[in-house]
Parts: structure tokens; C-alpha cells; sequence
């Protein structure tokens, strides 16, 4: 029954069916006990990973990655209910400044990882998409965050990546400063490229770490 849910989520998002992929993630919220928020986001973004397959071979067009687009952020907004997305225990971790880099306007990924952080108790200054340098630097500047978190999935955006970095460097901003890097294509060689502390393609990690980093520095304020 469950197996069965799962194909259908992915196969609706796949074909873009907009109605059977809401009706199908309400229904399997109702299962509660069995599906779990993150597994459902999962399963939408394997069906996003199809249409951008069939988006490569020529199947689909623009208009189809937009209405992709759509049919996730409904998804998040129906998630974003859920505890997963709650800041329950009214904690209070730290301040993390977010973008999407420049020349890229892609931002589930970054919204999905925006609203787990502030579930974990961060306040997220989000700067939105397509996000120059010269702005994160200036952010940083005027809240004093202990992260900086960029999102970026188009490959010629990474060197939007490295320039960021690069800035925060110049700037001298770089001290007790944690970077964490996120995007669908991003490894380990890119991530030593662009100078971050961490990359990641999956947000929920990304949030572990960055919880592991202010423990980090709290640790050290203890020691002085
Ligand atoms: C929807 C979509 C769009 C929508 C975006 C809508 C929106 N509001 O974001 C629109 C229509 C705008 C779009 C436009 C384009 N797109 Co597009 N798009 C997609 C699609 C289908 C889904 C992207 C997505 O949201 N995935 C789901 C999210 C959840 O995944 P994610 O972003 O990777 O995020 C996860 C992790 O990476 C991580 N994460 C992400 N960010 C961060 C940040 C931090 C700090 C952390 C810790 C973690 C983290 O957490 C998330 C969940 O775990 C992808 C296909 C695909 N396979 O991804 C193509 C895709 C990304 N697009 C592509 C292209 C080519 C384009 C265009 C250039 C098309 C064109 N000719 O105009 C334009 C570029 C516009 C621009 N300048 O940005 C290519 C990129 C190829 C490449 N080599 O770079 C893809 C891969 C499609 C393909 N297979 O060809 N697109």
C-alpha cells in the first residue's frame, strides 16, 4: 500500500500532475504514522529529478521546470505544518545569513533548508535569490552571524560560490565564521574549490552540522 503511494507521488510530480500530487501528500500525511514529512519531500524530489531528465532530453521545456516549481513550494507549504517544520522547544541556536547566489533563482532547496534551521531554533536572515557577493558580505557586516549558508544547483553558478567566499575572506569576516555550501551537483573537490567549511545535498544534514558548530562554539567560549 505504502510502495504503491510512494510510485504514485513520484510518477504525479514526474507527469506534473499538480491535483494528484496534493491529494496524494494529504493522503499520506492522514497515514501519519507511516510517512514521514522527509520522506515525502524525498519522494517530490525524485519526481523533480525526472522532469529535469526530461527536461535534458527535450521532452519537457521551461515552462514545465516552472510548473515543477509550483507544485513544490505547494508541497513545502503543506509540509511547512508539519512538526518537522516547528520550532517546538522555542530554542534559540544562532543567526545564519542565506542566499541563493547570483545568476541563480533556484530556491526550494534553500527554503527547504531555511525552514528546518528555523525549526532547529535559527534565526535565518534570507536574502533571497540571485544574491551578489557585495550583499553577503554587507550582511555579515550587520548581523554578525555564526553561518553563512549559500544554495546554488546550475554548475556555472559554483564560481558565484567561490567569489562569495573569496569576499567574506577579503572582508575579513572569515573568522569563527562556519560556510556551508548546498546544491544537487556540489562533491567534495567543488567544495574545496569554492573555500566553504561544508557542502552538502541534503538539508537535513546541512542543519546537523551547523547545530554541531555552534556546540563548537560554545565549547570554546566555556574554555576561556
Ligand atoms: C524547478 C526547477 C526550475 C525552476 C525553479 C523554481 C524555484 N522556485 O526554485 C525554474 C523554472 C525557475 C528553473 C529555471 C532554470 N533551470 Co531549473 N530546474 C528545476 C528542477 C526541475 C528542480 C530543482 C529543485 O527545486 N529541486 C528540488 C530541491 C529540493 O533540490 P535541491 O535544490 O538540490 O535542494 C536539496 C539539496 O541540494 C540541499 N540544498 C539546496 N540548497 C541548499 C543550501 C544549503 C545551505 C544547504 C545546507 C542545503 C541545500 O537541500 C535540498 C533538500 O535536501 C531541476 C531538476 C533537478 N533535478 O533538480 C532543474 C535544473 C536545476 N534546472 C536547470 C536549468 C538548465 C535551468 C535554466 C537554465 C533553464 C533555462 N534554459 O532557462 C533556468 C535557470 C534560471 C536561473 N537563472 O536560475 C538544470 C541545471 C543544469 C546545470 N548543469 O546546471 C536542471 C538540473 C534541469 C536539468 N536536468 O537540465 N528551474
Amino acid at each position: 500500500m505504502v510502495k504503491q503511494l510512494d510510485k504514485s507521488i513520484v510518477k504525479a510530480v514526474e507527469e506534473l500532475n499538480e491535483d494528484k500530487v496534493l491529494m496524494l501528500i494529504k493522503k499520506a500525511l492522514e497515514m501519519e504514522m507511516e510517512m514521514d514529512p522527509f520522506y515525502l519531500l524525498n519522494l517530490v524530489k525524485k519526481g523533480m529529478d525526472r522532469v529535469g531528465k526530461r527536461y535534458e532530453n527535450k521532452e519537457y521545456f521551461i515552462a514545465d521546470l516552472i510548473m515543477a516549481g509550483i507544485i513544490f513550494k505547494e508541497v513545502l507549504n503543506i509540509i511547512k505544518n508539519t512538526d518537522v517544520f516547528k520550532n517546538t522547544q522555542k530554542l534559540f541556536m544562532g543567526k545564519v545569513v542565506l542566499g541563493t547566489v547570483k545568476g541563480d533563482l533556484h530556491d526550494i532547496g534553500k527554503e527547504i533548508f531555511k525552514g528546518l534551521m528555523e525549526a532547529s531554533g535559527f534565526n535565518v536572515i534570507d536574502l533571497g535569490v540571485d544574491v551578489p557577493k557585495e550583499t553577503f558580505v554587507k550582511s555579515v557586516e550587520l548581523y554578525r552571524p555564526e553561518i553563512v549558508g549559500m544554495s546554488s544547483v546550475l554548475t556555472f553558478t559554483v564560481d558565484a560560490m567561490k567569489d562569495t567566499v573569496d569576499a567574506l575572506n577579503e572582508a575579513n569576516l572569515r573568522k569563527n565564521l562556519f560556510i556551508i555550501v548546498g546544491g544537487s551537483y556540489l562533491n567534495q573537490e567543488l567544495c574545496r574549490y569554492i573555500g566553504a567549511d561544508y557542502y552538502t545535498n541534503d538539508a537535513l544534514k546541512g542543519v546537523k552540522k551547523c547545530k554541531e558548530w555552534i556546540e563548537k562554539i560554545k565549547n570554546k567560549e566555556m574554555q576561556k
